[in-house]
Parts: structure tokens; sequence; C-alpha cells
């Protein structure tokens, strides 16, 4: 069954806006052509390519250019310096997932500095409550994301499930210091206080490395021996996580949690490896991204927030076409 979670919170101002911008059809319609270039937290991850993929459907149809550029890693050390070489180019917008909380504040107040409209996607600066006024992060003009809080509590309600609400269970994730990691492991625990027969022990950090994720499973799991689930608050944990699980021979006794789905989810979910994956929906924060730039640089004004939604797959819903469209393309 398609558990398409009830957090539509595109709301009906930016569908109108959305449908405003594309009403016209063609660029001179919806306003001036632009240059709105899309920073994601590495290049080499499906969810990135997937939101670069719905970002690229925005533009294409705003008759914008997108810029796609990024580092290799998820780091703030090399993220910094594609942002300046981006800067440099000097385009309307920047739309960009900072990989750290405090370490892209100074380096995005150039853009500004540069006349660059700046929006996040999927991750946030500071707080993440922009334009409030309060703060020296406040001034992106809007966020594009998931709500990861609800993501970490929708992973654990299943994962205490799966474990029959009782037992030992981690989080496996990236670093301190990534707006939605944070958060997914801050819902995943609070939501665990009210789960008394669970125990979550302290949380692992793989620096986005799966190989790290799954050897640090098999560590957790010699110290105790009967650990019943583990959380991968993002791709390359979840995945790394899994893949420790099997390679200790525990497939289907250690449970998994998985936040986000490469293609690769489907075999893991037939076979139980992988007990339900939520699904982002990386290709609206794209599309959505690149409408928000459009129109406030187009004299709109647009929310602040702009939340995309979940699907959660498992192995009795994963064929049904409309929950396997959310899986993230390579
Ligand atoms: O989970 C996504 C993204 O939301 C997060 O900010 C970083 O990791 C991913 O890109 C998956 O690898």
């Amino acid at each position: 069954m398609l558990k398409a979670i009830g957090m539509k919170v595109i709301t009906a101002a930016v569908a109108a806006l959305a449908i405003g911008a594309l009403a016209g059809g063609t660029a001179e319609a919806a306003g001036k052509k632009l240059t709105i270039a899309l920073i994601p937290g590495l290049t080499t991850d499906a969810f990135y390519i997937t939101m670069h993929k719905g970002a690229q459907a925005a533009a294409d149809a705003l008759g914008d250019t997108l810029v796609f550029q990024g580092a290799p890693d998820f780091n703030p050390v090399t993220q910094v310096p594609v942002l300046d070489a981006v800067i440099a180019r000097h385009p309307d917008a920047i739309l960009i997932a900072p990989t750290d909380k405090v370490q892209l504040v100074q380096p995005l107040k150039k853009a500004v500095a540069a006349g660059i409209a700046v929006i996040t996607v999927d991750t946030f600066i500071g707080t993440g409550h922009y334009q409030t006024g309060a703060g020296e992060a406040d001034f992106p003009l809007s966020y594009v994301a998931s709500d990861n809080v609800l993501g970490g509590q929708i992973a654990a309600r299943a994962l205490a499930k799966a474990i029959g609400d009782k037992g030992k269970v981690y989080v496996s994730n990236v670093k301190p210091g990534v707006s939605t990691t944070d958060q997914r492991e801050e819902g995943f625990k609070s939501e665990m206080k009210g789960h008394t027969g669970i125990t979550v022990l302290e949380t692992q950090f793989n620096d986005d490395d799966a190989n790290k994720a799954a050897s640090q499973l098999q560590s957790v799991l010699a110290r105790n021996p009967d650990l019943a689930g583990v959380f991968g608050a993002n791709l390359f944990s979840a995945m790394g996580a899994a893949s420790g699980v099997k390679q200790a021979g525990s497939a289907g006794k250690v449970k998994v949690a998985a936040f986000d789905a490469p293609g690769s989810i489907v075999k893991d979910l037939k076979s139980g490896l992988v007990d339900m994956a939520i699904a982002q929906h990386p290709s609206e924060i794209g599309y959505f991204g690149v409408i928000a730039a459009h129109a406030i640089l187009n004299g709109q004004s647009i929310p602040v927030n702009i939340g995309t939604g979940f699907t959660v797959m498992d192995k009795n819903n994963i064929d049904d076409p409309n929950v396997s469209k959310y899986l993230y393309v390579e």
C-alpha cells in the first residue's frame, strides 16, 4: 500500500506560483531568461542527481539556464571552492545544499554581496529559520526541503514495529553539523523516548562513507550481539549499515530502516535485508527550488519554507508504480 506522507506542505501559494510561472509556456511570458546555479552536497549521490533532474525540468519549462556544479564529496572544505567559482561566474541565483550549518554562512554572504539570490535546498544554514531578522544566517530567501525531523520519527516508528518494540538500536549517521541528518537523528531519538523497551546506543558517524558504516555495524554488533536494529540516516549510512548486516550474516535478524531510496534498495527490500526505506522527493526539491528562484527574480514573493514529501517503501508496496516512481535516478 502506498504510504505517501500527508505533508505536501507545498502551499497553495507555491502551487499557484508554479502554475502562474509556467502558464505562459514561454520564457517571455514567465519573465527574463535567468541563469540559476545548483550546487549539490556532492555530485555522485543519486539523491542530488535526481534533484538535478527536477531542477532541469523546471529550468527547461521556464526557459532558464541551469548550471550544476559540485564537489566529489560531502565536505565544506571541497564545497566552498566550488561555491567561490560559481560566485565568480555571477549567476542570477544560487540554489545550494550547504554541507555544514555553520561553515557555509560566511562563504554564502559573499554571494549575497555580489547581488546573487541565495536559496538553500535539502540542507540549511544557521537554524534554518530565514528572513526573520534574527541571527547571522537568516539571509537565504527560502529553504526547500523534506521535513527531516518527521522523517526521523517515521523511521523510529517503523523500526520499533519491526523489532517488536524492544531491544537495542543505533543511528548510523554522517557527521554532526549537517542540518538534515542532525534533524533525522533528533526526530528518531525523540520518538524512541516513547518506546521504553528500546535502548538507543551511541550514534556512529561515518563521514558519508558506506564502507565505514559497514565496518561500524560489525563493531557495534560485536559489542552488542543482541543488537536488534539500525537506522541509516542517509543513503550511504543506510547502504553501508545494510551491507554490514549482510557481511555479518545477520540479514533479517538485525532490522534496517533506511533513509533515501537508490535503485539498489529494491533488491534489499525484497530480500528482507532492509525493512523499509524513506524516499525523499529530491526531484520536487530541485523543481520547486528553480521555480522559487525564477519567481523572486521576477518580482514575485515566495514562501520562506517550501516543504516536499516522502514515500515510505517496503517489500509490500515497492512494485506499485506510484511508489517505485520515487526511486532515485543514477
Ligand atoms: O539524504 C540525502 C540528503 O538529504 C542529505 O542532506 C545528505 O545525504 C543525502 O544526499 C543522501 O546521501
